[in-house]
């Protein structure tokens, strides 16, 4: 392999840069939210930080795979606690971000239609094997009952947490949303996720940066059979009849960078960015000359 000097300088420079990093090799070298897995739905297996040579897992319910990815998003027209389920190529002990869109012009909406993504360790059998533990994010029709409006929301599990709701959008405002959680461990249930959080957004100008979002529309709490790593991601569907459906597209994972690595990187970071600038400088200097 031959490198010309511009690859060699580059090179040159960003392992230099690492240099800061590499002393503080005790910590993670991320200052932001860093993206572990994706997926776009455009074929089966499609998307990246999946179990190698993984693709959803529909298990009985093959009438639905086979148009599952017509539209080029995953289409969820049946009734199951375990519609799919795939399991991310290694396990997320930390706290991290699932986001994606949801399609609902091909709903039509009832009280308590149910279509949301949860989340369980290696092997996908539901924290303590029931589906009411899973931590679960997205749509749940009016409150369930119908005695409001929301529709979008977040449950821990069902172990003393309750179903908590944005009311930032609901299905009145439109047909494409995208869809924010966050799953994190406060400290007070040791390595336990307990908490979930929701944002809603209208998806049409794609996700806001995770690095900066602001106070979380909906907030649930728990600790739902001590659930402290998650592998297996999972769709439980409910309530859809007549051909009616919904599309779940966009799949974005990321890890969210606690604040003391964020802290020690940013000295890495500086002094990196100040060899970086001399660097520039003198290259200056010398294209002058
Ligand atoms: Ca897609
Ligand atoms: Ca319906």
């Amino acid at each position: 392999m031959v490198l010309s000097c511009f690859q060699w300088g580059g090179m040159r420079a960003f392992a230099l840069m690492l240099v800061p990093a590499l002393l503080l090799s005790s910590v993670s070298v991320s200052n932001a939210a860093m993206v572990v897995a994706t997926d776009d739905f455009s074929a089966a297996g499609s998307g990246t930080g999946w179990a190698a040579g993984s693709s959803w897992n529909f298990g009985s319910n093959t009438a639905a795979e086979t148009a599952t990815y017509a539209n080029q998003a995953m289409v969820v027209n049946k009734t199951s606690t375990s519609y799919a389920t795939r399991d991310l190529d290694s396990s997320l002990n930390g706290d991290f971000f699932f986001a994606f869109t949801m399609d609902t012009s091909s709903l039509s909406a009832n009280p308590n239609d149910f279509v949301t993504f949860w989340f369980d360790s290696a092997g996908g059998a539901y924290p303590g094997d029931s589906y009411m533990y899973a931590p679960t994010i997205g749509l749940k029709v009016d409150g369930g009952n119908g005695s409001m409006t929301d529709d979008f929301m977040v449950r821990f599990g069902v172990d003393g947490s309750t179903t908590e709701y944005s009311d930032a959008f609901t299905l009145a405002d439109g047909n494409l949303f995208g869809i924010i959680g966050k799953l994190s461990k406060s400290g007070a249930n040791g390595s336990s996720f307990d908490t979930l959080e929701l944002w809603v957004t209208d998806a049409l100008g794609g996700f806001p940066d995770f690095n900066s979002l602001g106070a979380a529309q909906a907030v649930s709490t728990g600790n739902s059979f001590l659930l402290s790593s998650v592998q297996t991601v999972g769709v439980r569907s409910s309530g859809l009849t007549g051909g009616e459906s919904v599309l779940l597209d966009n799949i974005t994972i990321a890890t969210v960078p606690e604040p003391m690595t964020m802290a020690l990187w940013g000295i890495g970071g500086v002094a990196g960015l100040a060899y970086s600038a001399r660097r520039r400088r003198k290259a200056a200097g010398e294209t002058a000359a």
